[in-house]
Formats: C-alpha cells, structure tokens, sequence
C-alpha cells in the first residue's frame, strides 16, 4: 500500500498529499464475543473488497472504551477482532489491520473535528439514545462523541469508501457532514477538489442488519444479555444447532411473498440469513421455503452456519492461540496506519493555521 501522497494538489497555496485514490476504512469494537451480525453485516465485506480497494481495518480499541470498561480484558479482545479479520480472508501483507490507539493521530483529529461538528447533529444520533438508554446523564461523554472519533478514524486516511452494517449509516451520515463543513471553511481548492473526501458507506443490502435470534425487532448484538440471541464466531457445531433450533419463530407456515414478511419479524431475519449465507436474493429464498414449517428451514440455516462459522472459529481460535504473532502484525499495521495518519496530520495542522512545530 502507499502512503497517501499518490497525488498531489494544493489548497490556498498549501500543498496537500491527499490521497483521493479508492480507499476503504472499517473498524470493528473489541468488546467481546464477535457474533454473526459483525461477520455478515461487515467483516466478510472487508474481504471482498481487497481486490478494489487499499484497506485499513481497525480494531477500534478507544470506541470500546464508551461503554463499560474492563482493563482486564480489552487487549485479548483487541487480538480477537485482529483474529476475525485474518481468519475470514485478510491478508496483512496486502492491507492494514491495527489497533486505533497505536495510532494516536486519531485522537487529535477527533478533537479537531468535535470543533468543526455542531451540537445539534449530535444530539440526533439515535445510537446514544438507544445506548444511553433512560439514564443519559450518566452516559460518558465519550459515547455522546463516539461518532466524531469514528469520522476522524475515517477521514484521517483520506478514505473513499466504509463498509459497515445498516446500523452505522447515521453515523456515516454525520462523518460526510464533518468532512463536508471541513472542506468548506478550511480547505476548498482553487480546483474545487476538497481535501476530504466525502465518504460513501458500502452498506449490503443482504444481511446488512442481522436481528436477535430472540426477538426480530432487535439488532443481534454482543451486549445483548441473552446469550441465546446471536451465533458467536466461535461457536462449536452443537451450539450453532441448538441456538438455531431454539430461535424464536411464529405458529404460520413461510409465506410465499416478501410483504408477508413484514408483520412477521423473526420468519424474515431467519430467511434473510438464509439467502446471505446461500448467496441468493431474497426472493429466491422465500420461494424456496413457501408453504413449509420454520423446521425446514432451520434444518437448512443450521448446516449451512455450521459450514461457514465452524472453520472461521477453528482459526481464530488457531491465531488467538499466537498472542505474539498477533500482536507482531498489529505493530506492523499501526507503525503503516502511523505514516499515512500523520501525512494527513501535517495538512490539516497547516489547514488550521496552527503554529508550526
Ligand atoms: N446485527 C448486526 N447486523 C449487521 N451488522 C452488524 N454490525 C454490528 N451488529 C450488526 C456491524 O459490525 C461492525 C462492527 O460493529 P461494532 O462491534 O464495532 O459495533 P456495534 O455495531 O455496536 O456492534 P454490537 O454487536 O451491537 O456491539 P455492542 O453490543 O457492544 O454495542 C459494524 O460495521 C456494524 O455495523
């Protein structure tokens, strides 16, 4: 991968390095437990666009640090994350995995950027409500700005592309607004090009929100107190089954349009995870099981899980067991991540008219 000076142009006679080349960032937390929702919705999409794409995957230790904290487990689930990544098809070599803290440029451009983002977008983000829950007041502080520190990890790179669940979308909605106010009141070109690009979110459109396995209203989450509700990558056969045989459903048989799905929350999140793990549209999934019994297509979702978690989770547990080699390539990665980061820094630090160190 090159570092961002691939072209060069200049902004009020400043000449900036940015890198408008097609660059895709993504981060995923480690809080533990990474499940099916994180696969689907994200990671097996960071793999498909190694080929387009220079790619920076992040373990975005400081994001988890908004919620509960516990200084006793990060740094293994950090390695998890970096372990997901690897076992479901990165290659470190090509692109960059590493750890958002090693990387302390995404800290000051979070700063930088909390002075450019308004308060009233903030306060629209539905994540921190949901989050947050009842008792906001006793949210931190950090959660209510958690999505200007995911802008900046993504501007910092000058990065084109984000491929992330439906779940981030307002959050990608906001970082294009900070990167557009940016451009606008620092660093509009004589050529028009801005300095950030605005990025696009590559958001699937199968699998892209995987709902608990208990209740279809709700997004299947790590933090979500039922074990039973999501499929953890790590899962063995037997636990794959037996959560897949206990998830909710309804007393109807499948029906035979997508309409009939909509009342019917649980019969379309089992049926949409069969069309992403099938590859198939929707439609042919739904056809495929019309008139027969949730059974069936358990059976169905069942094998095919167990095909395509059981390896996932045998090499993560295989790279896990390494925590040297692990951490020898999220050094690698940060100390690339660092070079491309700082480049950025340079320029925005000129950009604001800060005083040269
Ligand atoms: N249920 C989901 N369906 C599809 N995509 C999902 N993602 C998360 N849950 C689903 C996507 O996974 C990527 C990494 O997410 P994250 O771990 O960084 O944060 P999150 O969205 O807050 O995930 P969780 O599991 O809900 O964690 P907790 O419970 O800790 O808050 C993102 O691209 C996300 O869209």
């Amino acid at each position: 991968m090159s570092d961002s000076s691939s072209q060069q142009f200049s902004i009020k006679g400043v000449p900036i390095k940015g890198a408008h080349i097609k660059r895709a960032f993504s981060g995923v937390q480690p809080t533990g437990g990474l499940h099916l929702g994180n696969y689907l919705g994200a990671i097996q999409h960071f793999v498909a666009l190694q080929d387009s794409h220079e790619c920076l995957y992040c373990v975005v230790d400081l994001h988890a640090m908004t919620a509960a904290h516990d200084p006793t487990t990060i740094a293994a689930h950090s390695r998890e994350v970096a372990a997901a990544f690897i076992a479901a098809g990165i290659d470190t070599n090509k692109h960059i995995v590493f750890a958002q803290s090693h990387v302390p440029q995404h800290a000051e451009l979070a700063w930088m950027l909390e002075c450019v983002a308004r308060v009233g977008w903030l306060s629209r983000m539905t994540q921190f409500k949901e989050k947050a829950g009842k008792d906001r007041e006793r949210a931190s502080v950090g959660l209510y700005v958690y999505p200007i520190l995911m802008a900046a990890d993504i501007l910092l790179y000058h990065s084109t592309h984000v491929p992330v669940g439906d779940d981030q979308k307002q959050h990608l909605e906001l970082a294009r607004a900070i990167a557009q106010k940016f451009n606008n009141d620092y660093a509009t070109g004589a050529t028009g090009e801005d300095f950030f690009p605005v990025p696009e979110p590559l958001i699937q459109s199968r699998a892209a929100r995987v709902m608990s396995l208990r209740d279809g209203t709700k997004k299947m989450s790590k933090s979500d107190a039922s074990a039973a509700s999501r499929i953890v990558l790590t899962d063995d056969a037997d636990t794959i089954a037996r959560k897949i045989k206990k998830a909710k459903t309804d007393p109807d048989f499948l029906p035979d349009n997508a309409q009939a799905l909509e009342t019917r929350p649980e019969a379309h999140n089992l049926l949409s995870l069969h069309a992403a793990l099938a590859d198939m549209a929707m439609a042919q999934s739904i056809e495929h099981f019309a008139g027969q019994s949730f059974a069936a297509l358990k059976a169905d979702l069942s094998d095919r899980l167990i095909d395509r978690i059981c390896p996932l989770g045998d090499e993560m547990r295989r790279l896990m067991a390494d925590a040297a080699a692990l951490d020898a390539i999220l050094a690698t990665g940060a100390a690339r991540a660092r070079a491309i980061g700082e480049a950025t820094m340079v320029d925005v630090r000129r950009l604001l008219g800060l005083i040269g160190a």
